[in-house]
Parts: structure tokens; C-alpha cells; sequence
């Protein structure tokens, strides 16, 4: 009776451990690498390569600047969704900096790609 219990139990442990693998990997798929981390940097740059802004989410602090450069051989544009900000026509191996001076979440996207997905830079208080 007690070898019965325990194979259950070791039997349960397996279960557990291969839905914990299951949720973790489909988490990691849905947040993409990101080069800044969770830490907000005082400046930070991000790239427009392959038709796509990295990093994804681009954590920032008051009173600092983003610099995008693009690696596409295609022109890109950096264009604030609420009009915060617009870099206009980027060129292949161009940059666009912008100050960021308040606080908040900035979705961005591409003009002239509606394709490509929105990228964001959040903003925290510099003194937080
Ligand atoms: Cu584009």
C-alpha cells in the first residue's frame, strides 16, 4: 500500500514539473527578448532591423533619450501613436533621438509599414 501511495505521488510530481515546463516556455515566446531588461536605463537605443523595432519594450527613465538607428536597406519611421513624437523618413543606417520628459507608456509604430508591430518605451520617474 505505502509503494502504491508513493508511485502516486512521484507520478503527480511528474505532472506538475511538465505543466510548469509547458507555462514557462509559452511565457518566454510571448515576451522577446529585450536588451534593456525590466531596468530602466537613463538613455537607450533601439533598432529597426528586418522590418521589426528591438527591443520590443524599451524601459526608460524621465529626462532620457532613445536613439533608433534602422538597419534596413527600407526606410522606417519612428511615429508616436498619440503624436508625442514622429521621426519622419529614416534612411538606411540613419538615427532619430528623442527626449523623453514625461512619464508614460509610448506605443510606437512604423508609417509606411502597417505590418510591423508596435514597439513601446515606458517612461518612469526619474526619481522612483
Ligand atoms: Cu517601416
Amino acid at each position: 500500500m505505502k509503494i502504491i501511495k508513493i508511485t502516486l505521488i512521484a507520478f503527480a510530481g511528474v505532472l506538475l514539473f511538465t505543466a510548469c515546463g509547458k507555462s514557462t516556455s509559452s511565457s518566454n515566446t510571448n515576451n522577446p527578448t529585450s536588451k534593456n531588461g525590466d531596468t530602466p536605463v537613463v538613455d537607450g537605443s533601439a533598432t529597426i532591423a528586418s522590418f521589426a523595432f528591438s527591443p520590443a519594450v524599451l524601459n526608460l527613465k524621465t529626462g532620457g533619450s532613445v536613439t533608433w538607428t534602422n538597419k534596413d536597406v527600407s526606410t522606417h519611421t519612428v511615429t508616436d501613436g498619440s503624436g508625442a513624437f514622429d521621426s519622419g523618413n529614416i534612411q538606411q543606417n540613419q538615427t532619430y533621438t528623442f527626449k523623453f520628459t514625461k512619464a508614460g507608456t509610448y506605443t510606437y509604430h512604423c508609417m509606411i509599414h502597417s505590418m510591423m508591430v508596435p514597439a513601446k518605451v515606458v517612461v518612469t520617474e526619474k526619481n522612483n
